[in-house]
């Protein structure tokens, strides 16, 4: 695969594809990051642009991953020595779940964001975005019904993170792309360059497929899931016999939670994928491409509850190193 291949694998939008390119062939030294609030417990979801940040660093990206602390705490998820103490474990957990120690920086936000400077260039963008774009960016972030002044000012720091940080791709899941659009809008106020973007798919949840997986509705699988758990939710997962259960909906109101997870998180970590079944079933299938798996799953071949068994295996398997960390 070559290096534009791989840094765009998966990704469901790249702002712009030629500034990916100009950076896919001089990947030498270039830096990305990925933001995470640290709150709860790591789970599927951050696991997508983890797993994007390890293709980044086999492209020979330096790669950076901002434990957002002062954001977690304007976005209300806890009082700072809380979500510094979630911003530890998070840390030993992505390292766990495959981040490489030695090539991943780790940063806390308030490490620079308290900073007299950055407090004056996060000021002078604040004069050039009105409140109701600083709302939209947030639509899908913030949490509770309406938006403080905190989570105003919350995607105007992200937007100068990616200055501060001194990279030169910024990754996230599709829920932050408009927060990169507006800084890509602002910050060429402060004289910076617009930032170049890679947007991640969101998975569907896994119990109805309809809406977007996530830590704080519906079903999805964490760091914290025993073996026992995995098993439970996947079984249960909605799996129609398609990768597109509503081929009318155009807003494609329900996916096949399994097949996405299958896409986007066991493919890019295993050269292959078993699903182990009986002989009298026809034996052991073996798919090297997940393309291969989901025509097996339309035409009949795979049977969704082998698909699951072996999905449930596969990311436990994901899991397992992560989950140490949390009982150690
Ligand atoms: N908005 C992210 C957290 C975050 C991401 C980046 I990239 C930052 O520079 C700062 C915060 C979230 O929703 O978790």
């Amino acid at each position: 695969m070559d290096a534009y291949d791989l840094i765009t694998r998966n990704a469901s939008e790249v702002v712009t594809e030629d500034e990916v390119r100009a950076l896919a062939d001089d990947s030498e030294g270039k830096r990305a990051y990925v933001g995470y609030e640290p709150s709860g417990v790591l789970h599927i979801g951050h696991m997508l642009t983890a797993n994007k940040l390890i293709d980044l660093q086999e492209a020979g990206f330096e790669v950076v991953v901002l434990l957002a602390d002062v954001h977690a705490y304007l976005n209300g998820k806890g009082t700072f020595e809380e979500i510094r103490q979630t911003a530890e474990r998070m840390k030993a957990q992505f390292i766990a779940y495959g981040l490489d120690e030695s090539q991943t920086e780790f940063v806390l936000g308030s490490e620079f964001q308290l900073d007299e400077s950055y407090v004056l260039d996060l000021h002078a963008l604040e004069l050039e975005t009105t409140l109701s774009r600083a709302e939209r960016a947030m639509a899908e972030i913030k949490s509770g019904e309406s938006v403080t002044v905190a989570q105003a000012v919350y995607p105007i720091m992200q937007a100068l993170d990616i200055v501060y940080l001194d990279v030169d791709l910024a990754i996230g899941g599709m829920e932050q792309r408009k927060v990169h659009m507006l800084a890509r809008d602002t910050l060429p106020s402060i004289n910076e360059d617009a930032p170049t973007c890679l947007h991640t798919p969101l998975i569907a949840d896994l119990a109805t497929g309809i809406g977007k997986m996530s830590s704080s509705k519906g079903v999805t699988i964490s760091m914290e899931d025993t073996t026992e758990d995995i098993e439970e939710k996947v079984n249960d997962a909605f799996c129609p016999p398609t990768a597109d259960p509503d081929p009318t909906d155009d807003g494609d109101a329900r996916d096949n939670p399994v097949l996405q997870i299958f896409e986007y998180h066991v493919f890019p970590r295993f050269e292959r994928v078993v699903v182990e079944r009986p002989d009298k079933y026809g034996g052991n299938l073996e798919y090297d491409d997940y393309e291969s798996l989901e025509a097996d799953l339309e035409s009949g071949e795979l049977h969704p509850l082998d698909a699951k068994g072996a999905l449930a295996g596969y990311l436990d398997e994901l899991i397992a190193p992560g989950r140490e960390k949390i009982d150690a």
